[in-house]
């Protein structure tokens, strides 16, 4: 017998086809509205928006429902300040590097530099880590499974929870992000996966003229 106590799944609601269709539609229409910003404002935002939009998050399904993330909320203008010296010390390396010249150009469409003035105007930089492995109350290690696929679902949850709010966000990666273990203080079990940047967009903001991928083009039905 499996050790889960069982439910019936009573909060499932099925909708007329045509409603579906609506239902499909509409999230669509809204979604394709979202675009990652990097001209942030310093409005700030009540906090209980964002613990909803947490919350949403956290309904995601994870590798045997151990839900292998944890969310750091940073608004101290002061852990800002580190953030943003050592994302722009990162920044330079990447964006100086022989290594990493081609990938440079390919970035270039996007307008990005070295500078992240937005790590210290954002009212929130939402700092998500995913949990190797997980540790119990009396130090024990647990294994966690399926923690990139896991953590990207959860991600992708809050970013669509964000929009919907009526907030932007950008998923920014430095590509060295030891440095948010050592200033947030979070333990090595856990490995920085990106940071979410939260807020409203500065009056007047830009965003580079992009095409997302056709159906045809991602989609093959068999
Ligand atoms: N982390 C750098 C570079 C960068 C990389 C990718 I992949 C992007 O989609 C955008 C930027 C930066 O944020 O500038």
């Amino acid at each position: 017998m499996p050790k889960s106590k069982f439910i019936p799944l009573n909060q499932y609601i099925e909708y007329p086809v045509d409603h579906m269709r609506s239902r499909s539609l509409e999230l669509y229409t809204e979604m394709k509205r979202r675009r990652s910003v990097r001209q942030f404002s310093e409005r700030k935002i009540p906090r209980d928006i964002i613990d909803n939009c947490l919350k949403t998050a956290s309904t995601a399904p994870s590798g045997a429902n151990l839900q292998p993330w944890h969310f750091v909320v940073v608004s101290d203008p002061e852990i800002k300040m580190k953030i943003h010296t050592e994302a722009e010390a990162v920044e330079h390396d990447f964006y100086h590097d022989d290594s990493t010249k081609k990938w440079v150009e390919d970035l270039e469409h996007l307008g990005t530099s070295e500078q992240k003035p937005f790590l210290l105007t954002a009212p929130y930089l939402i700092v998500i880590f995913a949990q190797r492995h997980g540790i119990n109350s009396s130090g024990e290690t647990r294994k966690h499974y399926y923690v990139k696929e896991s953590v990207g679902i959860a991600t992708g949850m809050l970013i669509t929870a964000i929009h919907n709010a009526g907030l932007v966000s950008l998923t920014y990666t430095p590509g060295k992000m030891g440095f948010l273990n050592k200033i947030l203080a979070r333990s090595t079990n856990e490995k920085p996966y990106m940071i979410l940047v939260v807020g409203y967009p500065e009056d007047g903001t830009l965003v580079p003229e992009i095409k997302k991928k056709s159906l045809e083009e991602i989609v093959t039905y068999f």
